[in-house]
């Protein structure tokens, strides 16, 4: 199978529309009120004063370092797009003051260079050093790709030799609790050549879930700084180590356990690995490890890990609505494993899933104006949710601002013969080979695409289209040509000569449908819930007099298209049914049949554009029984 890789960020230029509104809104607001959280709440002043020799001045969370480096990371891949001195001006203050707090042998992490300078590489379960430096590798890469600026490089690949200068095959066994690193390591590979980094990283998906580990000796000697280590590592007192996928190794894993942002990150690298590597047995074993997350383990929404206990995952469907965690950190990390599994194997199975987390758990976790954020993503609410501009545990907002500004990588991807159009983003986007296209496309909110191919030279090259799973048909019109010709691995594939300029255009059907869940999922028995195109919808009470939960849907009844949302201009549909009514007399309780119902209608609106008038009664799964 040849490489697919996706397309360079420098060769795209967002249109107006969806994708476009969010991304300037990061850039002309959410990314700066980002910036003052960070340097409000002391997250930069912690570099200075490492810098400055301090100690015991750091406070928060011991990995907030990497707050930083990720809101870097979506900087680099917004400015160049969206020039702007003050942005600049703030990437510069960060890329010096990360710079001036690294130590002499390379190490950074501020933490522990402030509070805990005896603690350095002691306990890797739990102290987040290495994710720490995972970040600022990101973030340095990002802006030497994207921005060509190569100052944080040098403390970055600084960091990442001193990591390697401690750990590895001959020296000492270690891996970090929260897997990261391993990403970084293979983008830093890609970025400086240096093949040393990505061994490295193989190294470390292999050595996890080994038995002796690691973590073992060092939870049982910092129980008294990290009591809740016994919780989360250990069974029956035991070491257990699932919920950093350390209870086995890789390869060996058949089911998704423990905490949901490690796992996700840890299997995107673990699919490069299998890439690079040509591991047939370590993509076999990610893919049923993936089959028993999208099978059993995954919200509607995209949204995974479903306990807040251990931010993750429990037993095969418990999938709780109210109490869903679904972290958007979660949410970010299933698109970018379920990327590296298509690049694995171009298939669209994968890709399905990337589009339903980004349009749902993911975008659900931003508000539409990039200000506000959702930590947590449950599929009901009763007033007891609000989005925040910023957390203690401030993993997310950064997060998804790095996936917006990258939210091409997701869309198109290019091999040598082949441009993979996974769904439609308005705009221009150049390939290899002088072969360019401009798409028109007013997508998630249309299924309909006008796609120009212009060519430099007239060459041969496949045009691959995905096909929704959501759509139940699919038309072209190319007039030069009657293709697609061929289909392939859920693509249909226009092999082409192409010269000039040539337009396409594709339409795929969206109906809006209600979908039902496996009665397995005991929550959401004799439940429906709306989706239309990639879309998951949801009632919230603010559209309507009172909680949806008093509501039952009728199915057999037509959904009528309502106004577009003012929130995204996505359309709303109005359902009818039953509202269960609220005049039950005094008491609590009274004999079936005795209360009243009254025929309602009601308004559904996109999911990830709840909760954004203030708390609401809210719910995704309707019943409808
Ligand atoms: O531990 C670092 C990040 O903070 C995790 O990815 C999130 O789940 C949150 O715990
Ligand atoms: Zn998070």
């Amino acid at each position: 199978m040849q490489t697919i890789l996706p397309i360079q960020l420098s060769s795209t230029k967002l249109a107006s529309g969806f994708w476009k509104d969010y991304q300037e809104g990061f850039s002309q607001s959410g990314l700066r009120s980002q910036w003052n959280q960070l340097v409000e709440t002391g997250r930069i002043e912690h570099f200075h004063s490492v810098a400055r020799g301090e100690s015991g001045t750091f406070k928060g969370y011991r990995f907030n370092d990497s707050d930083v480096y990720k809101w870097l990371e979506a900087a680099a891949y917004f400015l160049p797009h969206y020039p702007d001195n003050q942005l600049k001006a703030f990437v510069d203050e960060a890329i010096d003051a990360i710079a001036s707090a690294q130590s002499e042998d390379g190490y950074i992490c501020t933490y522990v260079q402030l509070n805990h300078p005896d603690w350095k590489w002691k306990n890797l379960s739990s102290m987040h050093e290495m994710y720490c430096i995972g970040h600022l590798i990101e973030a340095a890469v990002a802006l030497k790709t994207e921005c060509q600026d190569a100052r944080l490089l040098s403390t970055a690949t600084k960091a990442a030799d001193h990591v390697l200068s401690i750990f590895g095959p001959d020296k000492r066994i270690g891996f970090c609790g929260h897997p990261e690193l391993e990403i970084a390591l293979y983008r830093l590979a890609a970025c400086t050549k240096e093949t040393k980094y990505a061994e490295f990283a193989d190294w470390m998906i292999d050595t996890r879930g080994q038995r002796p580990s690691p973590f073992e000796p060092e939870i049982k000697a910092h129980l008294d700084m990290f009591p809740s280590l016994e919780l989360l590592y250990c069974k029956d007192e035991t070491y257990d180590g699932s919920y950093g996928q350390d209870d086995l190794p890789v390869r060996d894993q058949t089911q998704i356990v423990g905490h949901s942002v490690r796992a996700a990150y840890l299997y995107t690298a673990a699919a490069w690995s299998s890439m690079r590597r040509k591991d047939e047995p370590l993509l076999i074993a990610l893919n049923s490890i993936w089959e028993n997350l999208v099978t059993r383990r995954m919200y509607i929404t995209g949204g995974i890990g479903s306990a807040g206990e251990n931010e993750g995952f429990t037993t095969d469907y418990d999938l709780p609505n109210l109490n869903a965690y679904a972290e958007t950190c979660a949410g970010v990390a299933l698109a970018m494993w379920g990327r590296a599994m298509f690049q694995a194997t171009a298939s669209t199975d994968y890709l399905e899933i990337v589009e339903k987390t980004i349009f749902n758990g993911v975008l659900s976790g931003v508000s539409t104006d990039t200000q506000l954020y959702n930590y947590e993503n449950p599929l009901e609410s009763r007033k007891n949710h609000t989005r925040k501009p910023w957390f203690g545990c401030a993993c997310c907002p950064p997060n998804i601002a790095r996936l917006v500004g990258s939210i091409a990588q997701y869309a198109y991807f290019e091999s040598e013969n082949t441009i993979y159009i996974a769904f439609p983003i308005a705009g221009v986007f150049e390939f290899g080979q002088g072969v360019s296209i401009a798409v028109e496309s007013n997508y998630p909110r249309e299924g309909t695409a006008r796609i120009s191919v212009t060519s430099s030279k007239p060459q041969r090259k496949r045009l691959a289209i995905r096909i929704p799973d959501w759509s139940d048909d699919m038309t072209t019109e190319f007039p030069t040509c009657s293709q697609p010709g061929e289909y392939e691995n859920g693509f249909a594939i226009f092999d082409h000569e192409w010269s000039g300029t040539q337009i396409l255009t594709v339409d795929f059907e969206m109906q809006p449908k209600f979908v039902e869940a496996n009665p397995a999922v005991l929550e959401n028995v004799g439940c429906l819930a709306l989706q239309y195109g990639p879309t998951i919808y949801c009632v919230e009470s603010s559209d309507l007099e009172d909680a949806p939960q008093l509501f039952t849907v009728d199915p057999e009844e037509e959904l009528v298209k309502g106004s577009d949302s003012a929130l995204d201009q996505s359309p709303t549909w109005v359902a009818s049914g039953y509202k269960k009514n609220l005049n039950f007399s005094d008491s609590l309780y009274a004999e079936s049949g005795t209360s009243e119902t009254e025929s309602a209608e009601m308004t559904l609106i996109p999911y990830r554009t709840w909760n954004m008038k203030g708390a609401s009664y809210m719910q995704v799964w309707l019943r409808a029984d």
